[in-house]
């Protein structure tokens, strides 16, 4: 029911259900103030000027980069921890071998026993969000609790946070995400990330690290969305969301799925080639993207996400022109490195020089990188130069194909193409790719990690799997589906594929597929485009590369078959019958 805005009612007035919640958590973990957050400048810069104050935040140089903060975490919360994050369904079986799981009632003691007292001597901050334009069907909301200031600022940079939020959530009768947050004492033995989806609920203690804290993010727009999506029939996926105009005129939207850390926000801000004169590129999300079957019988997918939160290394006018850009003012960082003027400085700039590391130290090589591998920035969208219009309507954009990648040195070629919707749920479910600096652990260890999703679906891959074949059939226009590895190596371990704009020539081959035109060759694991399908013009690229590229060899895909086959079993019976035929069907074309 419509509801009209209430700017006259203090927030903890506005809904009652939040307002209880609130005073259930104030009793819970006995904070000294709490805070309701509006959503308004004034109160992101005093939320700053808070932070500067006790040194949580220092200032960056206000010439260079005017508006900016660096923070530095605890050495020992800095990434995603995948081995404390845990998803508590009432059946085992409904997590899944793919998720780490507990019995609510266990993790809801445990937590219980965490946070009781905890914000003792802090404030509460209460941030109501909406997950996606705020007068969009598709989005849905939440309220994180946080006894974390920096979560605060960073939650009103990556969403859409305060009192608008809070009068969507009455419009939705009270519908909303309870996130419950605390740093706690950053002690790694006493930090956990505990999903309920079945309560739509989110604990997570210990950690400030954005994918452990920002709760809007992974926790809420991918785990429990996920759930919460394959109830309502539509899909929540780690998927960036591009537009790209071609030279004719014509706009087509993609959406793409990668592990974290392997160029997605580049792909996201792409600038074409010189050589590709014409083109235009237009970012609608970055990291998440929530697809639903429109009324046309197209998929349609809407951005929830209001800001990015990217790797910092690597990005530099060649890489990410707009990118670079984008953070040069009103931009928090964390864990970067410092210059003797007291600009940012982060490994993959080819200008200044290091004074300061990521942990305060006077920057000595002996010590590691200067800026930590997973260093990010937290930035509105709306300083993206390249920012699509289309990023803030209510409808979403339609999705004309759907790229699954991963970063491998071999096996899979640079690009290939799903005979069709079902072929291409085997496709996003044989994604396997090495590991990255996001997450704890050791990076550069291949895994599978289906559409991305390894640390994201909050329930059993299998009923993930066969939600995607169904999901397919609801569509009369259903995306092509494809595959891409931008990453593939030489024998001398050098990257075939320049990469960042020059994926531009592989996804126009995509939209000329899309269009009926694209030629391609038929092999046994789907379409590959001929050398001269794909447009090469201004690239000097070896004629050997292109063909390694391009190469499909059956010994080896017969190898990942298998593998991908053992993958499977571990899913059981409730592994889809569809899913286990295109293997089949795949196996019986690679003996061919
Ligand atoms: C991210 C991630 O931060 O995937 O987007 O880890
Ligand atoms: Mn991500």
């Amino acid at each position: 029911m419509a509801t009209a805005p209430q700017s006259f009612l203090p927030l903890s007035k506005i809904s009652r259900s939040v307002a209880e919640w609130v005073a259930s958590i104030q009793t819970l973990t006995q904070p000294e103030a709490v805070h309701w957050c509006e959503g308004s400048d004034a109160e992101y810069t005093s939320l700053i000027g808070e932070l500067t104050a006790t040194g949580e935040l220092q200032k960056l140089n206000s010439e260079s980069f005017p508006n900016c903060f660096l923070a530095r975490s605890h050495p020992s919360d800095v990434a995603r921890v995948e081995h404390l994050t845990f998803v508590c369904t009432t059946q085992r079986e409904d997590a899944g071998p793919n998720n780490h799981w507990m019995a609510p009632a266990e993790a809801h003691a445990r937590m219980r026993e965490l946070f009781t007292g905890c914000m003792k001597g802090r404030t509460l901050y209460v941030i109501p969000y909406c997950m996606g334009p705020l007068d969009s069907p598709y989005s849905r909301c939440g309220v994180e609790i946080t006894d974390s200031a920096y979560v605060a600022i960073n939650m009103a940079l990556m969403t859409r946070i305060g009192r608008p939020a809070l009068e969507r959530i009455v419009r939705d009768g009270d519908k909303f995400v309870k996130g419950l947050h605390s740093v706690g004492e950053l002690d790694p033995n006493r930090r956990f990330i505990m999903h309920f989806p079945e309560e739509l609920a989110i604990e997570s203690f210990g950690s400030g690290y954005g994918g452990n804290a920002l709760l809007g993010k992974k926790c809420h727009a991918l785990r429990i969305a996920s759930y919460q999506a394959r109830t309502e029939g539509w899909l929540a996926e780690h998927m960036l969301i591009v537009g790209l105009q071609s030279p004719r005129g014509e706009t087509h939207y993609i959406a793409a799925a990668f592990p974290s850390a392997c160029g997605k926000t580049n792909l996201a801000m792409l600038i074409p080639p010189e050589s590709m004169p014409g083109w235009k590129v237009f970012t609608v999300g970055d990291d998440i993207a929530w697809l639903h079957p429109g009324p046309d019988g197209r998929l349609y997918a809407i951005n929830p996400e209001a800001g990015y939160f990217g790797v910092v290394p690597g990005t530099n006018p060649d890489t990410n022109r707009n990118a670079y850009d984008m953070i040069r003012r009103d931009t928090l960082f964390t864990n970067v490195a410092l210059t003797a003027g007291n600009d940012p400085w982060w490994e993959g700039l080819d200008s200044g020089i290091p004074a300061i590391d990521w942990q305060g130290r006077p920057y000595d090589p002996k010590n590691g990188p200067a800026a930590h591998p997973n260093s990010r920035f937290t930035v509105s969208a709306k300083r993206n130069p390249g920012y699509s219009p289309e990023a803030d309507g209510p409808r979403g954009v339609p999705i004309s194909a759907i790229v699954f990648g991963g970063r491998r040195r071999g096996v899979a070629p640079l690009v290939y193409e799903a005979r069709d919707w079902a072929h291409g749920v085997l496709v996003g479910a044989s994604v396997a790719s090495e590991t990255t600096a996001a997450a704890v652990g050791e990076s550069g260890v291949l895994r599978r990690d289906p559409m991305a999703m390894k640390p994201f679906c909050g329930y059993n891959f299998a009923d993930y799997w066969s939600h995607w074949l169904e999901t397919g059939k609801k569509l009369k226009a259903p995306p092509r589906v494809y595959h891409v590895n931008w990453f593939r190596r030489d024998a001398q371990g050098k990257f075939l594929w320049p990469g960042f704009g020059d994926n531009l020539r592989v996804l126009a081959w995509m939209l000329e597929r899309c269009a009926g035109r694209g030629g391609m060759v038929e092999t046994a694991i789907g379409q590959l485009p001929r050398p001269q399908d794909l447009d090469l013009r201004g690239l000097d690229l070896p004629k050997a590369a292109l063909e390694e590229l391009l190469s499909v060899d059956h010994d080896l895909w017969r190898k990942e078959a298998l593998d991908m086959r053992t993958y499977l079993d571990a899913y059981g019976t409730r592994i889809p019958a569809a899913l286990q035929s295109e293997l089949s069907k795949l196996e019986a074309r690679l003996a061919e």
